[in-house]
């Protein structure tokens, strides 16, 4: 059976499912979801994911969303990417809700404020905000991976990876530059090496860019 995975080029939380798919070989199709015409707005795509967001994945009688929920069931569904002992599983959740929380939720606004939203939407003082937020979390995580060469601690990828890297190969500018963060530098071309890899554009369709 083909997932449907719900999503926009532009999503990196999107991003983070149809790429473990992808590595984890399941097989999938996307349904493109007009954002930036208001879809994820209209009774009929609430209908389908009440939190009105991207991504969802439809498998069969199974409808998800949430980023680490649907990452979570792809490894139970592959038996891949989600560390080889329960140890490392357990650090691939927390490195996913970190990710949530603290990197992609703030990047996935930052970036939308920079580069999608009408200039007179914009706050004063919120994308210098986002931006401060940020450079502390690439610490974080930049520091981490001086240690180990994957996210979550073992000696392959885990989903861990896909959801922290989610938003990073994006060439929108958000303040985020790789040439800053030598050990996230070198991580993302470790997964961008990984058999099967393609970036966000290449993988779904719609491009906020064409809009302009
Ligand atoms: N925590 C959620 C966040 C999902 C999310 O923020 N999705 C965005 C697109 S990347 C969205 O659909 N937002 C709808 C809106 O803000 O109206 C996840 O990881 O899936």
């Amino acid at each position: 059976m083909t997932a449907k995975l719900y999503c926009f080029g532009e999503s990196g939380n999107a991003y983070k499912c149809a790429l473990a798919m992808t590595l984890a070989d399941m097989p999938w199709q996307p349904v493109f979801v007009d954002f930036f015409r208001g879809e994820t707005r209209t009774l009929e795509f609430r209908k389908l994911n009440p939190m009105g967001e991207v991504p969802v994945l439809v498998d069969g009688a199974e409808t998800l969303s949430q980023s680490g929920m649907i990452l979570d069931y792809i490894v139970g569904q592959t038996g891949q990417l989600g560390g080889r002992t329960k140890a490392e599983a357990r650090q691939v959740w927390r490195w996913v809700l970190w990710d949530n929380q603290r990197l992609s939720g703030t990047v996935g606004t930052c970036r939308y404020l920079m580069n999608f939203a009408a200039k007179d939407r914009v706050p004063e003082g919120v994308v210098p905000f986002l931006q401060a937020r940020l450079n502390s979390a690439y610490t974080i995580l930049n520091d981490h991976l001086a240690a180990r060469p994957w996210v979550a601690g073992g000696d392959g990828p885990t989903v861990a990876d896909l959801a922290c890297a989610g938003y990073l190969y994006y060439p929108e500018p958000w303040g985020f530059s790789r040439s800053d963060w030598p050990q996230i530098d070198r991580w993302l071309d470790r997964i961008a090496a990984l058999r099967g890899w393609r970036h966000p554009y290449e993988l779904m369709p719609g491009n906020a860019l064409d809009l302009a």
